[in-house]
């Protein structure tokens, strides 16, 4: 027993550059799906209670699924900006640049925010790749429903972990014909920093790619190509400190949404996080968002709530979800406010 991985917070030290103090960073929590499965159940569980972050590997995504992906995404951003506007502005969905949301964020990026639905990818793929419509919407297609598949098994999983009696609780959300699930590809082009300097004076490492948020569907299965710049945010007991997240294109990061910690009565958390934008090269990632159909009425489950753990938030529909959080800016804590008085 002792060979089993373990999710203690390992300590991985390093300077803090203004009081020269250790500090101390908690390791991510990495689960392989080929592992035993109620060691991964317990893993997972345990990974969403304290991170609402993990690392999958061996997660049975074929490696050409990705790849496919990957190339019609650095195709798409490799073209001339007037060419790439013509699948713009966001409404949210879109191709956009710099800007995020409604209300005035920006962020050192630029993206494609697709609706998951195959008539909805097959539409926009004329504005988006007029070379070849129907290849792209092909390759987003395999991809969405490879990962969608991925996130139902992990819903799937987490459900059976937390012992929840409707066994499908969380997945038929996702499964759902109306899910209004969203697929996004981002990028985030290379920084040439000419103020820099090679001892690093001068040099500004705090370019923000995407700003501090959670996400407010119910779970995110994000992948990268083997560039840094995601971040999540820990709660230790030095305060919050914000945890670099090692790349690896083999690899899928899960998060936690903040309609699953309403739905967990939050027992699972709804991880905060961002992206810089520093490195040398592009980082490319994209991210699978699995949400509820509109019209859904989101409560916690029962078995969630017990004289110790009393209901936490009150019922709301995505809908009612969606109309606030675009109404809001993209660091806010939009679950807050709907927590029972
Ligand atoms: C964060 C997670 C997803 O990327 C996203 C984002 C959305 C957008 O880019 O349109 C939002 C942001 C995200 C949350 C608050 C609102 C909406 C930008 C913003 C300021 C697609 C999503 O669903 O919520």
């Amino acid at each position: 027993l002792k060979l089993l991985p373990s999710l203690n917070k390992m300590v991985v030290s390093s300077l803090n550059p203004v009081s020269n103090d250790k500090i101390l960073h908690p390791s991510i929590p990495v689960i392989d799906m080929s592992w035993r499965r109620d060691l991964v159940l317990n893993l997972m569980v345990r990974a969403c209670e304290e991170f609402g972050f993990f690392k999958l590997i061996n997660h049975g995504v074929p490696k050409g699924i990705i790849a496919n992906m990957e190339n019609e995404g650095k195709e798409f951003f490799s073209l001339p900006i007037d060419e790439k506007k013509k699948a713009g502005p966001p409404n949210p969905l879109g191709y956009g640049i710099r800007n995020i949301g409604r209300n005035g964020d920006t962020g050192e990026l630029e993206y494609l925010l697709l609706h998951t639905n195959p008539n909805s990818i097959s539409q926009r793929a004329r504005s988006i790749c007029k070379k070849d419509p129907s290849k792209f919407s092909g390759v987003l297609d395999e991809y969405v429903d490879a990962v969608k598949r991925l996130a139902c098994e992990i819903l799937d999983m987490l459900g059976e972990g937390l012992g929840v009696k409707d066994k499908w609780a969380f997945s038929r959300l996702l499964r759902d014909k109306d899910s209004d699930s969203l697929i996004r590809m981002n990028h985030y082009p290379p920084y040439h920093n000419t103020a820099g300097s090679k001892d690093g004076k001068g040099s500004n490492n705090c370019r923000i790619g995407f700003g501090e948020h959670s996400d407010p569907q119910i779970i995110s299965v994000l992948r990268s190509n083997d560039v840094e710049g995601l971040q999540i945010l820990s709660s230790s007991t030095n305060g919050d400190v914000w945890v670099p997240v090692v790349p690896d294109p083999s690899a899928f990061f899960v998060n936690v949404g903040d309609t699953l910690e309403a739905l967990t009565n939050g027992r699972f958390i709804s991880v905060r996080h961002r992206a810089m934008a520093n490195s040398y090269t592009s980082r490319y990632s994209m991210i699978y968002f699995g949400a509820p159909p509109l019209h859904e009425w989101i409560s916690p489950l029962p078995e969630m709530i017990t004289p110790s753990t009393p209901r936490r938030y009150k019922s709301f529909t995505w809908a009612e979800y969606k109309k606030i959080m675009y109404s809001l800016r993209l660091s806010h804590n939009r679950l807050s406010l709907f927590q029972m008085d």
